[in-house]
């Protein structure tokens, strides 16, 4: 299905429905969107305590930063027809992972997987799926280790099982994704320039992974 062809399903769905329903459908969608901000939250809240921990114990912070971000409504809608689903908010749960994401930066690779591992190991915390992009990385020489996870969430009189989108990453995958995207979504740039800038992108992505590996071999001659 093309995106008029989505659209069109969309604005017909929209008309056939009284006001009355559609009123109901953005409670629930409001009801939702609340949901995946507690639960954003939640899983912040848990690398903010490890790192407190880490802290404590080793005298080391293994995070650098922790961004979040809830999904705007925009690019829900575009992910949504993108994908040919219908736009509802049952769909909507059921089928986008990434309304929720949370994204912690490390100073080295190793604190990657052991974050990774401390937080899948909590029993309130259930792992959907994982991508490791740092041991096999997408061909454009992007890396990150993401993890899609499930949180409960308590609300009045029901528990709710919450997607989070974790994306774990050095600080050399964060600067050259952030260029890169960047680069990639810069208006005006001719479609030739752009296949020519992929091979100095990978090029890239290629140093810092090197970078990321000389730093994490200090790092363990300074440890012994
Ligand atoms: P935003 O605004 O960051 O959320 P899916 O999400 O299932 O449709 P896919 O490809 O299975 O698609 O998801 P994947 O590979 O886990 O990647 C999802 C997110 O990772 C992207 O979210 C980006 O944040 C990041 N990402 C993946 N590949 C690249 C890349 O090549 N370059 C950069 N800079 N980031 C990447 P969104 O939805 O694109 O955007």
């Amino acid at each position: 299905m093309d995106e008029m062809q989505a659209l069109r399903k969309f604005s017909e769905a929209i008309e056939n429905k009284d006001v009355g329903e559609i009123k109901e459908s953005i409670e629930r969608l409001r009801l939702l969107m609340a949901c995946y901000r507690c639960a954003m939250m939640e899983i912040e809240t848990k690398f903010r305590v490890l790192n407190e921990q880490f802290s404590l114990q080793h005298e080391r912070n293994p995070i650098e930063s922790i961004k979040t971000r809830i999904k705007s409504f925009e690019s829900i809608q575009g992910k949504v027809i993108r994908k040919g689903l219908p736009m509802t908010v049952e769909s909507i749960e059921q089928n986008l992972f990434d309304i929720a994401g949370v994204r912690v930066i490390c100073a080295f690779t190793d604190d990657i997987y052991m974050l990774a591992e401390c937080l899948l190991q909590q029993d309130d915390i259930t792992l959907v799926t994982i991508k490791d992009y740092i041991s096999s990385p997408k061909p454009n020489g992007y890396r990150s280790l993401h993890l899609i996870v499930e949180i409960p969430i308590f609300l009045a009189e029901e528990k709710k099982q919450v997607k989070v989108e974790v994306q774990l990453r050095t600080i050399a995958m964060e600067s050259w994704a952030n260029l890169e995207h960047r680069m990639r979504y810069k208006k005006d740039v001719p479609e030739d320039i752009l296949h020519r800038i992929d091979d100095e992108l990978n090029q890239c992505a290629a140093m810092s992974a090197e970078l990321d590996e000389k730093m994490q071999r200090v790092r363990s001659i300074i440890e012994g």
